[in-house]
């Protein structure tokens, strides 16, 4: 199957920070067997991210709060790119930047790139105090840094969107006016979590963005809405622990979906999912379209 022009053997790829920069899983599962793998976002310089602790499980789900902590671009393109260019799957790589500028330079010293097959645009980070999610939340801005990024590469853009707003239809037209491929969603659904007996919040910046299961019926909803809204194609995300999950995600009109939390229960995660929706079409050979 195909999505804006990237080749995939299946429609289900890793998701963006969940799945490390391909190499930390290399040893679990084998990576050619995925449709694509999707980055842990990069910026332009290091960070280091927030203090701990930056994870919690919370009823059928986990907050994160990260803060995007990479290598920079510099690294990623040294030390992680030769890497993931070994494997028959395509490497999506998940960009994020404190500026329109920022997003147009990192798009730009990737376009050169061969392995990089498509540019996911993070516009959704909850866990940053600048860029990320102050980009996603607005439609006008949305579409500035859609549109920089659209301008400095040939490749594919998938804008990510976060779920964080009254009605993901806006923001979902802004990316696609201002020339996305692709829209990815959702990202995670900013959360807090307080230890009674410290009074205080497990985690060390308050708040954190919320996935898993429990957030898979809000996704699916705005899959719907976005699908009805727009006429690019959507790659589902949120919460898909099985193939069953994923062909809701498919039913409400999503091309490709991403698995993000199910890799940190269970590495194979993917895998197994792909199995289960071929399962799933051979009991219902007209109910989903691949093409
Ligand atoms: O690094 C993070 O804290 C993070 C990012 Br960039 C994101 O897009 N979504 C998320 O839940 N965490």
């Amino acid at each position: 199957m195909e999505l804006a022009g990237i080749k995939l053997k299946n429609p289900v790829m890793v998701a963006s920070g969940t799945f490390g920069w391909g190499r930390e899983y290399s040893d679990y599962l084998d990576l050619n067997k995925l449709g694509a793998i999707v980055t842990k976002s990069i910026t332009l310089k290091p960070r280091e991210g927030n203090p701990p602790p930056r994870i919690v499980e919370t009823p059928s789900g986990m907050l994160n709060s990260i803060g995007l902590q990479n290598e920079g671009i510099e690294h990623f393109l040294k030390e992680d790119l030769p890497f993931l260019a070994k494997f028959d799957t395509p490497t999506i790589v998940n960009i994020a930047g404190e500026s329109v500028e920022e997003y147009a330079e990192l798009a730009k010293r990737l376009s050169k790139e061969t392995t990089v097959k498509g540019i996911e645009v993070n516009i959704s980070c909850p866990n940053v105090k600048k860029g990320g999610m102050a980009f996603g939340c607005d439609p006008k801005l949305t579409k500035e840094v859609i549109a920089a990024v659209r301008k400095a590469t040939t490749q594919p853009v998938i804008a990510k969107l976060t779920p964080n707003v009254t009605d993901i239809t806006v923001t979902a037209k802004a990316a696609a006016e201002a020339g996305a491929d692709v829209l990815s969603l959702i990202n995670t659904i900013v959360g807090m979590s307080i230890d009674i007996e410290t009074g205080k919040s497990r985690l060390g910046s308050l708040t954190g963005g919320l996935s898993g299961p429990a957030i898979r019926p809000i996704a699916v909803r705005m899959v719907y809405e976005v699908t009805h809204a727009v006429k690019i194609p959507v790659i589902g995300i949120g919460g898909i622990m099985s193939g069953s999950d994923a062909v809701e995600f498919f039913l409400a009109g999503a091309k490709a979906i991403q698995v993000g939390t199910a890799n940190f229960v269970d590495t194979e995660a993917a895998i197994k999912i792909i199995k289960e929706i071929d399962d799933y079409v051979h009991r219902y050979p007209r109910a989903l379209n691949f093409s």
